[in-house]
């Protein structure tokens, strides 16, 4: 009887003393590393695919991926050049505030007939929307055009700033654009 309440005992303190025995449990304070996702953005100089046209503005910040193999799915946002002259659809995104901002990253749809990946991305930073940063320019190679497929473009920015633009260069007509996903420096 003696040895069972010695043992009872026993638990009591492991089970009360915090850390005891198991391991500190991760409290939600993890890096949060994604800075776009849920945050607004604008489009310009874009004329929408009807098939894919964003309606709810929230495409390119939900944290999903655009479907691969499906160009119709409602997970693009399609556009093309409203002025052809300007020559780039322009993304902005606002972070709501100022961050420390590692890489951008987007991600585009590649088909047969007419929706291809950008031949070039500028990417440029403000804290104010006014006053914007010199653009990284990535030029993108040509991608093989079947099967339908989607590839993510990653350019390192490494800047402080609320508001992140990327001008797209359509390399034929429609540009489809899934996600646009802007990382902290520290994430990998
Ligand atoms: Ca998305």
């Amino acid at each position: 009887m003696k040895r069972v309440l010695v043992v009872l005992m026993l638990l009591a303190v492991i089970l009360t003393v915090p850390g005891c025995f198991s391991k500190k449990v991760d409290s939600g304070d993890k890096v949060k590393v994604e800075l776009a996702i849920g945050k607004k953005y604008e489009v310009i100089n874009a004329e929408k695919h009807a098939a894919a046209n964003d309606p709810d503005q929230k495409v390119l910040t939900d944290g999903n991926e655009g479907n691969a193999v499906n160009w119709q799915d409602p997970s693009w946002l399609g556009a093309k050049l409203a002025d052809p002259a300007k020559e780039v659809i322009t993304y902005i995104l606002d972070l709501e505030k100022a961050e420390d901002i590692g890489k951008v990253r987007a991600q585009f749809h590649q088909t047969l007939y007419g929706i291809d990946v950008p031949a070039q991305l500028k990417i440029s930073v403000s804290l104010d929307k006014s006053t914007w940063s010199d653009p990284v320019v990535v030029d993108i190679p040509a991608k093989d055009l079947e099967p339908p497929s989607s590839d993510w473009v990653s350019v390192d920015v490494n800047a402080k700033a609320r508001y992140v633009k990327v001008e797209a260069t359509p390399r034929q007509e429609w540009v489809f654009c899934g996600e646009i996903s802007v990382r902290r420096p520290e994430a990998k």
